[in-house]
């Protein structure tokens, strides 16, 4: 009776760590693409919620920020089976059917940063307001423009759904709030070193008057004001846009740089562990429900299912330094 108490009592532990039931919660965190130090510092802030919650988070991403290559990470998860994908965006369509996939099999979609069409996703983080991030990138050339001038967008993907969304609403901006700014062209660096560089160049080259870049990309804006430095026109043109502070503080201080602008990463990255998690364990993301994103705080969905985080933070020679530190 006794061995038979022991065997029964054995079998239920080895049941018990073969089931799926006692594996843990893991949560992808897809980014556009690996090796961007924004992605790192969000990732940083992944990691917390994940220690957390008692979940696993899974930093992934393609090499390259291409949709394609990101449909491949999608499926490759669902075959791992994956509780949760939350995504930054290379392309708010082409995800929406490797996304449906994953939903169809359980898996909770939440993008964040760059977003997806509602149709591919059932939750979406904006880092801050999207008219209030267009404006800001204008007004942070405007700012040090008093008499106008030629000013030009080196942006991200061409496809990236968060840059595409913050030029329009900077286009709509300029007229009314900023008349003196000439917007002279936009050019896409893909959120690639080497690409962004060369579009920055082209830039310069083809057109001589132009004060300032605009590079609403943390890859672009160090390209952009690489540049800048490199080819000794520091006073001349001013780059500016959207900076993670540790990788931009060189460019603050050797004034190829006014200011910046950028929100705090590790939250976003943060908050979109919680979303996630938020899903897992049965909240139901509608119109105007409130869903916890931990120590941030909480948010409350919008008509598209989708909430908006703190507004974007100046960084100029007063406080770059001390901001460096952390992001
Ligand atoms: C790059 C990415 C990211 C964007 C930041 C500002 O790192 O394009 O999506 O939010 O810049």
């Amino acid at each position: 009776m006794k061995l038979l108490k022991i065997l029964a009592a054995t079998t239920a532990v080895a049941v018990l760590l073969a089931t799926p039931a006692f594996a843990q919660t893991r949560i992808a965190l897809v980014v556009k693409s690996l090796g961007n130090g924004f992605f790192d510092a969000a990732n940083k802030g992944a990691q917390e919620a994940a220690k957390e919650l008692g979940v696993e988070v899974i930093y992934t991403g393609p090499t390259a920020a291409t949709a394609e290559a990101q449909i491949e990470v999608i499926n490759s998860l669902i075959a791992q089976q994956v509780d949760a994908i939350a995504i930054s965006a290379n392309d708010p369509d082409a995800l929406v059917p490797a996304l449906q996939k994953a939903m169809e099999r359980g898996i909770k979609v939440v993008s964040w940063d760059s977003g997806v069409a509602e149709a591919g996703r059932q939750v979406h983080l904006n880092p801050s307001d999207v008219g209030l991030i267009g404006e800001t990138i204008i007004k942070l050339a405007a700012d040090y423009l008093p008499d106008g001038g030629d000013v030009a967008i080196l942006s991200a993907a061409s496809t990236a759904t968060n840059q595409n969304a913050w030029i329009e609403a900077a286009k709509a901006a300029i007229p009314a709030k900023f008349p003196k700014i000439n917007l002279v062209s936009v050019v896409y660096g893909d959120d690639d070193s080497v690409k962004s560089t060369d579009e920055a160049k082209g830039l310069i080259a083809s057109y001589p008057d132009l004060k300032a870049i605009i590079a609403p990309t943390t890859v672009g804006v160090v390209a952009a004001a690489q540049v800048v430095t490199d080819q000794n026109l520091i006073g001349k043109i001013n780059v500016t846009g959207l900076a993670l502070p540790s990788e931009f503080k060189q460019f603050i201080d050797n004034g190829a740089s006014q200011a910046v602008a950028l929100w705090n990463p590790i939250d976003l990255g943060y908050s979109a562990v919680y979303l996630a998690n938020d899903l897992i364990k049965g909240e139901e993301a509608k119109p105007g429900a409130k869903l916890s994103i931990g120590r941030v705080g909480e948010v409350t969905l919008d008509d598209t299912n989708s909430a908006a985080m703190a507004a974007p933070f100046e960084f100029n020679k007063s406080n770059i330094d001390e901001f460096s530190k952390i992001y």
